[in-house]
């Protein structure tokens, strides 16, 4: 297929909810949407997932906007490409700015699973019908506060509760909802708020039976990880520290980490995240897929992903209504009982909503030579 053109909107939403963690607190969503178009006018869309403020990566939007305009796009516009990972190669000489690629090449993804008659999931080798999710729960303002929303996550049915912790909420808000809720599968996300000097009250984790702790230390950390796991029970997850399979590779190696969360936009994009999921199976590394507060088209991408066999733990990819009152894709993604169904349809298997999305859209640009 050649790529002939490329659309990149500018998205601003609106979250329900504000939403907390370690670094800040976000509401409003501008995002980048991408569509790619065939020399046969089939398109393919993918979403950046890059933030306003570079307080969880160094990527923004504008950011991203740069360099997919004065950068990526023209490697790939008119270019020959018979297999998405090609992309990941023609972006290969460009370094990092992966949320940034990502939100390109997982628009060829589409296409090009489309053009097959796949599905998403199908193209990327993932055989799950159904996939089991979770629920990221920001900061909240008291520990009653938080044990009444875990409580409304559990009547909903979600598989695991995950709990944003940070210095001073942390030890007392676990304990309250472990007391509350003794055998829910529940984990902890620092967010990179710890160092090692903290190590006495993080090995306090180990009282609580958590399925792991997310990102204790530095963003950019996996020396002071290791030293970490080699005294914890709980295992580390590494989220921040991973943008890459070298970096799975080096991170595993030095046991920084049991478990890996796997964004696509994190690392890159999808041809990278199923790198990295086939050497973690390899290496029995437990993997799930991360979020990013995605809208519709993101969050699709991450459903499709998750289908690989070595995502074997429920990830944070809720349903479209735990982030919007409504969503640019039709149907909108549903959890029921803490599962979703893979959908049927080619490609991402969701319909870009276009009057939905014409309603947010603040601003277009279309590349083509
Ligand atoms: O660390 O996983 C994270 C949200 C924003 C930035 C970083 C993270 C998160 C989440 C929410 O945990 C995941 C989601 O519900 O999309
Ligand atoms: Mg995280």
């Amino acid at each position: 297929m050649i790529i002939k053109e490329i659309r990149m909107r500018r998205m601003e939403m609106r979250m329900k909810h504000p939403f907390t963690t370690s670094f800040g607190t976000m509401q409003d969503k501008p995002f980048l949407l991408l569509e790619a178009i065939d020399e046969e006018g089939n398109s393919g869309w993918g979403e950046s997932v890059a933030f306003t403020y570079p307080w969880y990566a160094e990527e923004t939007v504008e950011t991203n906007a740069h360099v997919i305009r004065d950068i990526l796009v023209p490697l790939l516009l008119e270019k020959e490409i018979n297999h998405p990972d090609e992309v990941n190669e023609l972006f290969a000489p460009i370094r990092r700015n992966n949320m940034a690629k990502a939100a390109i090449e997982g628009a060829v993804w589409d296409l090009y699973a489309k053009r097959n008659k796949q599905t998403l999931a199908e193209a990327l080798g993932g055989k799950k019908e159904k996939i089991d999710v979770g629920i990221s729960i920001g900061i909240q303002d008291s520990k009653e506060q938080m044990v009444e929303t875990v409580r409304g996550f559990i009547e909903q049915g979600y598989k695991r509760i995950k709990m944003k912790i940070k210095p001073g909420t942390d030890i007392e808000i676990i304990r309250a909802v472990r007391e509350a809720f003794p055998d829910v599968p529940l984990m902890a996300d620092a967010n990179s708020a710890y160092t090692l000097e903290d190590i006495e009250l993080l090995k306090m984790l180990d009282d609580f039976d958590l399925m792991m702790v997310e990102q204790p230390l530095a963003h950019d950390d996996i020396i002071d990880h290791a030293k970490l796991q080699e005294e914890l029970e709980t295992p580390v997850c590494l989220d921040e520290s991973i943008h890459s399979l070298e970096d799975a590779r080096k991170a595993v190696e030095l046991g920084s980490c049991r478990i890996i969360n796997v964004k696509i936009g994190r690392v890159g994009g999808l041809t990278e995240a199923r790198k990295i999921h086939d050497y973690c199976v390899g290496k029995g590394i437990a993997l799930w897929c991360g979020g990013m507060l995605e809208a519709g088209i993101g969050r699709a991408h991450n459903v499709a992903l998750t289908t690989l066999p070595g995502f074997t733990l429920p990830g944070d990819t809720a349903g479209s209504d735990r982030y919007w009152e409504e969503d640019i894709i039709t149907p909108e993604v549903v959890a029921v009982d803490g599962e979703i169904t893979v959908p049927s349809g080619y490609g991402i298997g969701y319909e870009p909503d276009l009057e939905k999305i014409k309603k947010y859209m603040v601003g277009e640009e279309v590349f083509r030579t």
